[in-house]
């Protein structure tokens, strides 16, 4: 048996000071690097937490036999202040989450994105609607994505519009959210005396939360009072299916914290991956080229994808991976021992340890990838896959907490880069140097591009 390497930390403090306030996850990737064991840990906050990196102690600790996704004790169980139980932060242990898992999961499944495809459609227009009009002037890249990640989510899962590209500002829910977010990710890394004493940002804290619920219920009211009611999409399952196993439905609070939760979950990181692929795209023009090949044969002219057509796609799905490779919205996730365990064959963790999977190393790791920082799609080619490290890959998480969103998310992007890439080109002007923003998900910041559409330029 070995210890686990670790930093030189501070008595009683360990390294809780040394993680800083701003992007805290791109800190946790560059100390990776003094770690090549793959595995290092950090007291923060008087919880010791182990970061693992190699894909071979990754595939341990991927075994739900025996880890599992614990929320006390992590930033999660903050994020509770306003998910509650729902899926997302749900204890294991709780009977909301097999109730809601079971309910939503043919949902979620590739035929029922199918039924939510004409929506898709329609907002994606609008984001081409916009931009159309917005010819050879700076735009946005992300805020544009959010608009149309939060209401695609909202239209396909709720029959709510929030009609975001008919405004100049973003809706209030996102700045509500983005506060929100924030503050519970400071609280859990700060011991709660210092939480105890910002009265200020607990009010804000306690406003924000509440603006969140107010929409949401003002979209269930409208539910209930008959607008749009026994639809099949996501909220006339939640408030009306009866849950096999325990034959019972889902409470008011639940369905309200479900709500909630899918409005985040379903649009902070789709519009994440699209705007890295963005990105990735204006730095890889050999790969924008085949991308612009691959529309023009399968969406000649002004052709309206139809969901076959979006099916058919092969580069553009590939950019879509190798961007949640090198750019995952979620840049870590977390596993709890269920007992006292070894892995790697030498690393003693107590039961309860915490255990953090960090994606951004994991998904560079000179063990499973060759040339690991090279924006290459053809990685993704089925005869290339084959050979792929199993567990060298988790943009979505593991098991069955994993993602429940996925085929939504990549049928929502393959959908929105295939429009945009028929209708549009981009210029970079100014040069963009990525900058990252974390909250629970990360985005690029400021990330603006001069638009044209394409028609003018041939
Ligand atoms: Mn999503 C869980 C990544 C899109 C709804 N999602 C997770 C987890 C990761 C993740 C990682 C596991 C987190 C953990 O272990 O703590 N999700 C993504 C990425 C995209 C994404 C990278 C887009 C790209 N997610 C979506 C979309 C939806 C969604 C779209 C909804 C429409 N995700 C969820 C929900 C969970 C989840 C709900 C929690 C599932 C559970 O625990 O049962």
């Amino acid at each position: 048996l070995r210890p686990i390497p670790s930093p030189r930390g501070i008595p009683l403090l360990g390294h809780t000071t040394q993680v800083p306030g701003t992007n805290p996850f791109a800190y946790f990737a560059e100390l990776s690097k003094q770690f090549p064991e793959g595995i290092f840990s950090l007291n923060i906050a008087g919880i010791e937490q182990v970061f693992v990196t190699d894909p071979d102690l990754v595939a341990e600790v991927c075994d739900e036999t025996r880890f599992f996704k614990q929320i006390e004790k992590t930033p999660l169980n903050h994020v509770r202040d306003f998910t509650g139980a729902g899926l997302f932060t749900a204890h294991q242990h709780e009977e909301e989450w097999g109730m809601a898992h079971r309910i939503l999961l043919p949902a979620f499944s590739q035929r029922a994105m199918k039924a939510y495809y004409g929506q898709m459609l329609e907002i994606a227009q609008n984001l081409a609607g916009k931009w159309e009009g917005r010819e050879g002037q700076p735009v946005n890249i992300t805020d544009d994505y959010t608009r149309l990640t939060l209401d695609t989510i909202a239209l396909t899962g709720f029959g709510y519009r929030f009609d975001s590209f008919d405004k100049e500002e973003l809706h209030p829910f996102l700045n509500a959210l983005l506060g929100a977010l924030v503050e519970s990710l400071r609280r859990s890394q700060e011991l709660p005396v210092m939480t105890k004493m910002r009265k200020a940002d607990a009010k804000k804290y306690g406003e924000n939360i509440q603006l969140m619920r107010d929409l949401v219920d003002s979209v269930i009211k409208e539910r209930r009072q008959g607008k749009g009611s026994g639809e099949e999409d996501l909220l006339g399952l939640m408030l009306e299916a009866t849950d096999p196993e325990t034959g019972k439905q889902l409470t008011d609070d639940n369905v309200r914290d479900q709500v909630v939760t899918f409005l985040i979950a379903g649009h902070e990181t789709t519009s994440g991956l699209l705007s890295f692929a963005t990105y990735s795209l204006m730095r890889n023009p050999h790969v924008l080229a085949q991308a612009y090949a691959e529309v023009d044969r399968l969406l000649p002219g002004d052709t309206v994808p139809d969901y076959d057509t979006i099916m058919q796609l092969d580069v553009i799905p590939r950019i879509l991976e190798e961007t949640l490779r090198l750019w995952a919205p979620i840049p870590l996730f977390g596993k709890t021992a269920r007992e006292d365990t070894v892995i790697g064959g030498r690393y003693e963790l107590k039961k309860g340890t915490k255990v953090l999977i960090l994606e951004g190393p994991l998904h560079t790791h000179p063990k499973a990838w060759e040339r690991p920082e090279e924006f290459d799609i053809d990685r993704w080619l089925p005869e290339n896959r084959v050979q792929q490290h199993p567990h060298a890959y988790k943009p979505f998480g593991n098991g069955v907490r994993a993602c429940i969103g996925r085929q939504f998310a990549l049928t929502e992007a393959r959908l929105a880069l295939a429009l945009v890439l028929q209708k549009f080109k981009f210029a970079d002007p100014n040069d963009y140097k990525m900058d990252v923003r974390e909250a629970l998900t990360r985005k690029p910041g400021d990330f603006e591009l001069v638009i044209r559409t394409r028609q003018d330029q041939e």
